[in-house]
């Protein structure tokens, strides 16, 4: 066996920089987000029953994973298990599972591994390793059950032993390769188990990639998950790091969440975050008959429409080497290239970079087929030991929200 270096085991997920987050579980049936079972306290046999009637039978693995290929995403994470305890794949751990407990029986994760090798996506899990409503053992913390079980005859390993970990060995064994475990909401878990936790992975799956939530100690996992919606600011992160993101203000399916992303924003956001070396995970809330909400699925491929005009300056590029914000947009880099990512909305006639440590040999915008030479203009500052470039741009495009020169 080969032992992967950390570097190479992280590499396709930092060339990938976009991916699809999932969430769908029982909480879709009551469209109003992930967290209805807490805020309104629904008592754990009340919240079975939504098992019951859970049938989407209109979800289709190839739709699914279809549109995150189309939206220009190279990996999806998807929620096996949500905080509120119900396992979206067969599970012999726990009868509160898609398979047993639904009319549904089918196990939606086996379909989306299924079709994701077909497609050439990344399969990739959300587990909630802590919050568990559902669990009478669950972590004693405010974010738990506290409205069903009392804290006094909480017996945490019952938990740990009989539910978490093995649904995580399931999920790394039943399902070939998996990209990712992506960890949430780790209050209250100690070092020790969650290094324990990060070994059991290890164990099973020594590739697979474990984000930095699945602790509350910092600088655990393979990189960093950001807050929501969070963009950090230049060089504060030395690991690797990714921002999720909803396009609506909801993770889980919500009908009263009306208030979306404009597409020019996600593309915009999508490139500052990888201008600064991170990584954009953009979540739908698909609903109960199985359906990603048409609103999501419209802004995906506009997104995916300029990713695939401009993507060689997304997948696979590094960071800006500017350590600050351009007013005019974005900079990525690859060996040898630069790209100059311009929002539209106040375009000039004439581009200035200060601080090349090369002289350019070459300008020209990206979705030009023919490369046809910009004009530029160059200058040496021997003191500074830098180039400064100056580019002439063509007429603003009509209708890319940002346009590239490479
Ligand atoms: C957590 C979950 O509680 C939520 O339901 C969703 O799954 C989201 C992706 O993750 O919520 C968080 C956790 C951490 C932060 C914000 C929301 N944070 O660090 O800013």
């Amino acid at each position: 066996m080969t032992v992967t270096s950390d570097e190479d085991k992280i590499k396709w997920w930092k060339d990938a920089k976009f991916g699809m987050f999932i969430h769908w579980g029982l909480y879709a049936a009551l469209g109003r987000g992930e967290w209805v079972m807490y805020e309104l306290n629904i008592p754990v046999r009340d919240y079975e029953r939504l098992a019951e009637t859970f049938n989407p039978v209109r979800f289709n693995a190839k739709t699914w994973v279809g549109l995150a290929k189309a939206a220009g995403m190279k990996y999806i994470v998807i929620t096996a298990k949500h905080h509120d305890g119900f396992a979206m794949f067969r599970s012999q751990a726990e009868p509160f599972n898609i398979t047993d407990a639904t009319p549904f029986r089918r196990d939606p994760m086996r379909e989306l591994t299924e079709e994701c090798r077909e497609q050439g996506i990344v399969l990739c899990f959300y587990y909630s390793h802590v919050i568990d409503w559902h669990h009478p053992h669950a972590v004693h913390n405010k974010y738990n059950n506290v409205w069903d079980y009392d804290t006094d005859s909480k017996h945490f390993p019952t938990y740990w032993n009989g539910l978490a970990k093995p649904q995580i060995r399931e999920l790394l064994t039943q399902y070939g390769p998996v990209g990712l475990l992506w960890f949430d909401t780790a209050g209250g878990l100690s070092k020790e188990d969650s290094e324990e936790l990060v070994e059991l992975v290890r164990s099973l799956q020594p590739d697979c990639l474990i984000n930095s939530r699945v602790s509350h100690y910092p600088g655990m996992g393979d990189y960093q998950s950001k807050g929501d919606n969070e963009i950090p600011m230049y060089g504060e992160d030395s690991r690797a790091w990714e921002t999720p993101m909803t396009l609506n203000q909801s993770w889980g399916f919500s009908t009263k969440d009306q208030i979306w992303k404009q597409p020019e924003a996600i593309i915009r956001k999508l490139v500052h975050i990888v201008s600064k070396g991170g990584n954009l995970l953009l979540n739908v809330g698909p609903d109960a008959g199985g359906l990603i909400p048409q609103l999501s699925a419209e802004r995906l491929r506009e997104v995916g429409a300029w990713l695939s005009v401009y993507g060689e300056a997304v997948y696979g590029a590094a960071a800006s080497p500017f350590p600050y914000e351009m007013e005019w947009g974005s900079v990525t880099v690859k060996p040898s290239r630069v790209y100059l990512h311009l929002t539209s909305d106040d375009w000039q006639r004439e581009l200035r970079l200060y601080g090349l440590k090369n002289k350019v040999k070459q300008a020209y915008v990206l979705s030009d087929p023919s490369r046809t030479p910009l004009e530029t203009a160059q200058s040496y500052d021997a003191g500074l030991d830098h180039h400064t470039l100056a580019i002439r741009l063509p007429d603003k495009p009509a209708n890319d929200c940002m346009t590239v020169i490479a």
